[in-house]
């Protein structure tokens, strides 16, 4: 008796952890995982957005590098929303990345189509295609934080 009481608390918690734990460890793991990437991300489209607004100089080659970096840093931190990730670490994620999930992937596609876009245009050495692409992936970014990221 002791043994099943003893296996049906390990299933339970199996269960329990198991969308967090599904590709990380933990929720804390998960939470620090999606921050990095959209922290790379940032950097790398900060520098784009430098070139596209002139404070720095347009470097053709660069703005590809920064941009094929920021079309396959946009794949990743959507694995690290799961279920069960809404807390465990300190986030700014709102409760509704997890109520409107298919809304929030609505997002995160558009911001992926958006990147591979980008990364067309710096491929193109055009600073004026750079600046366009870079615009409409800067709208797709601020449209998702207002809704499901907290101020
Ligand atoms: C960035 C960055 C964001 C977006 C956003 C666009 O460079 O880090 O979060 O652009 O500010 O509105």
């Amino acid at each position: 008796m002791k043994a099943i009481a003893a296996l049906s608390l390990a299933a339970a918690a199996l269960t329990l952890s198991a969308p967090a734990s599904a590709q990380f460890a933990k929720a804390e793991d998960a939470i620090k995982y999606r921050q990095s990437a959209l922290f790379v991300m940032g950097q790398h489209f900060g520098r784009l957005g430098a070139m596209a607004n002139g404070r720095a100089p347009f470097d053709a080659k660069a703005a590809q590098e920064n941009a094929d970096v920021v079309a396959q840093m946009a794949k990743l931190p959507w694995a690290g929303f799961g279920a069960g990730t809404d807390k465990g670490a300190p986030t700014k994620a709102l409760p509704e990345v997890w109520t409107e999930q298919a809304k929030f992937k609505e997002h995160s596609d558009k911001l992926e189509a958006e990147t591979v876009k980008l990364a067309a245009a710096a491929k193109t050495g055009n600073l004026d295609n750079l600046k366009t692409a870079f615009g409409a992936t800067a709208g797709t970014c601020k449209a998702c934080h207002d809704s499901y990221r907290a101020k």
